[in-house]
């Protein structure tokens, strides 16, 4: 096997025939439009959160892997600060250029040059010095890339992309830890911000394993970048992790989203009336339900907010829908709290290599993101009752926002097949739609592939 081939091996596994064609038919195409000589070969992953949702906005831990499915970035430095794209999707993602520079303008709203735009103003700003430029191929299209819209990051991962090659480029000495705050960042370009965990997980993935987080800044590092707390966690053998998106897009989930945001903060904004360190929900840790439930209300309207001296404008800085539904104070914030103690369990518990355990604690997340949360949908339900009855699995769960998007599942090793033949022709007849169902394979984080030479 060549160098190469073995490089690729290390990274796919046994799938190196159709990622070297993919790996090929990218150099090829990044000849064609750049012209030839020597690049540099990168990638990075999607992610899947296997527990801990909706806990890294409130300063909680999560639990994410890295995929396998990837996006390729080739790429060659250039002596001006010129940036220039091409993607081997060129009909969804045209190509662009642009200059590097502290204070980049915008591109319109969903293209996706802002995201490389937003990585490139934020090292400008970082290293306060003129960085070189590059001549860029993203190479991203399915099977072997992330999937989009379903809740796997591809987004982060196109944004730390950008950033990893061009800091490479331009060997800025920035860890991955500290990129990854820097990326997470570098989000506000775009205009959506969630917590840190994409970014961190994107760039500090590890084969075999899972990532550890916890979203509370530890402390700041010599850079002055905050410092997180992460810990690579085994995955226990003999298990799979099986991803199945039911293709189900929310159409409005930011809407929901930031309700939920702003029900945890009402909650957080009630308890420090008696508790005045609470400051995130995470700060319960430690402390009985039991003493902090009476605290809280099962709900709450926007008037009887008012009349409590709160006001929605101080706990959201965006407006949120107006449908006439109460805050559910105590139950979201019931479920952050309960998930925050289920991601410490599950760690230990893939520590101790107690693959039924952690099941265990997927099933019971995902009752509570359900119950407690209101973050599933009827398909979801579906997709993860089908999953549940296959011999093999021992957790399932959503993963990501919810009401929609993917679910994920502990399954034993060998029971891949039963899974699609069982899970796949029920889902269509339920609900009419067509599942897609992989095996994801914990990788690396964001790295250098190798370097190669188009001839
Ligand atoms: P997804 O749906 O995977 O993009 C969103 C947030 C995460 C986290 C999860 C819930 C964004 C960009 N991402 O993830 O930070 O809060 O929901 O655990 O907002």
């Amino acid at each position: 096997m060549s160098e190469w081939a073995n490089r690729l091996a290390n990274i796919y596994g046994s799938f190196v025939a159709t990622q070297q064609a993919r790996y090929d038919a990218a150099l090829r195409r990044f000849g064609e439009w750049y012209g030839p000589g020597q690049v540099m070969v990168y990638r990075v992953p999607g992610r899947v959160n296997l527990i801990g949702e909706h806990t890294d906005y409130q300063q909680g831990y999560v639990l994410p892997v890295a995929l396998d499915k990837d996006f390729v970035f080739i790429a060659r430095r250039r002596d001006d600060a010129q940036v220039r794209l091409h993607n081997m999707e060129a009909a969804l993602f045209p190509p662009r250029q642009f200059t590097g520079f502290s204070d980049i303008a915008h591109a319109p709203a969903g293209d996706w040059e802002n995201y490389i735009k937003g990585a490139t103003q934020m090292l400008w700003q970082k290293a306060g010095r003129p960085l070189c430029g590059a001549d860029i191929l993203v190479a991203g299209a399915p099977p072997h890339g992330v999937p989009r819209g379903a809740g796997l990051s591809s987004s982060s991962a196109l944004t730390v992309g950008a950033a990893y090659v061009l800091a490479h480029l331009n060997e800025l000495p920035l860890s991955p830890a500290e990129l990854a705050w820097l990326c997470g960042e570098a989000e506000w370009y775009v205009g959506t911000r969630g917590g840190i965990m994409d970014q961190f997980i994107a760039l500090l993935g590890r084969q075999g394993h899972a990532l550890f987080l916890d979203c509370r800044a530890s402390g700041q590092g010599p850079r002055g970048i905050p410092q997180f707390h992460t810990m690579h966690v085994p995955l226990p053998r003999g298990y799979n992790i099986i991803v199945a998106d039911s293709k189900v897009r929310h159409d409005n989930i930011r809407s929901d989203f930031n309700v939920r945001v702003a029900e945890d903060r009402i909650g957080v904004a009630l308890l420090k009336r008696r508790f005045p360190y609470v400051a995130y929900l995470r700060d319960l840790e430690g402390m009985a339900w039991a003493d902090i439930e009476p605290l809280l209300p099962e709900t709450l309207s926007e008037e009887e907010l008012q009349a409590l001296g709160l006001r929605l404008e101080e706990i959201i800085d965006v407006k949120l829908p107006r449908s006439g539904e109460p805050f559910h104070v105590r139950a979201r914030c019931r479920h952050v709290v309960s998930e925050n103690a289920r991601v410490r369990a599950s760690v230990a518990a893939l520590r101790d290599g107690d693959a039924l355990r952690f099941g265990q604690l997927m099933n019971e997340a995902h009752a509570s993101v359900r119950d407690d949360y209101g973050a599933s949908r009827a398909e979801l339900e579906v997709l993860i009752r089908l999953a549940r009855e296959v011999d093999g699995v021992v957790g399932a769960r959503l993963t990501g926002a919810g009401w929609g998007g993917c679910i994920v599942v502990l399954a034993r090793e060998g029971c891949e097949a039963d899974f699609a033949a069982h899970v796949a022709p029920r889902y269509a007849r339920e609900t009419g739609l067509e599942p897609d169902i992989f095996v994801c394979h914990a990788g690396d984080g964001a790295g250098v592939v190798g370097q190669q030479v188009i001839g």
